[in-house]
């Protein structure tokens, strides 16, 4: 099995309206691992590489205004295919046009607040891995039923 890793952001508007135990738990049952969390408000200056690629939209500034505007949750989830796949679970970016049962098809109907950031691809998740984390805030580790989600 080729494990990956990803980079997914509870933005400050699912904080702010108690998403957070409903979104973990999504990627918990999928069974996705969990190996870094923590809460934080993010300064300018880590939203602003962050969304760096798109300093040159006219929503760049409010789309900084707003991830720095509260709490955020940062998390690293790992397993096969969890890149695209937790792409997949988020749903499309304007969340009138995600899928009913995406996390932004199901919570979300503006995308100045569409509840979720996830990494759009390996280099991607790299990048935002290392923006947002320190190597020594990232686990390794096995869940004890681990066996039970993958025969290898
Ligand atoms: P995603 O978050 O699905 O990766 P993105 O990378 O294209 O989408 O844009 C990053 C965020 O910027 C997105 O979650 C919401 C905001 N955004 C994107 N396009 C926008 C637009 N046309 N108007 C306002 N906000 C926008
Ligand atoms: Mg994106």
């Amino acid at each position: 099995m080729t494990s990956e890793r990803t980079f997914i952001a509870i933005k400050p508007d699912g904080v702010q309206r108690g998403l957070i135990g409903e979104i973990l738990g999504r990627f918990e049952r999928k069974g996705f691992k969990l190996v870094a969390l923590k809460q934080l408000v993010p300064s300018r200056a880590l939203a602003e590489k962050h969304y760096g690629v798109h300093k040159e939209r006219p929503f760049f500034s409010t789309l900084v205004d707003f991830i720095t505007s509260g709490p955020v949750i940062a998390m690293v989830w790992e397993g096969e295919g969890v890149i695209l796949n937790a792409r997949r679970m988020i749903g499309a970016t304007k969340p009138l046009e995600a899928d009913p049962g995406t996390i932004r098809g199901d919570l979300a109907i503006d995308i100045g607040r569409n509840v979720i950031h996830g990494s759009d691809a390996p280099e991607t998740a790299v990048f935002e891995i290392g923006l947002w984390f320190n190597s020594e805030e990232l686990n390794s580790w096995t869940p004890s039923d681990q066996i039970w989600r993958v025969e290898n």
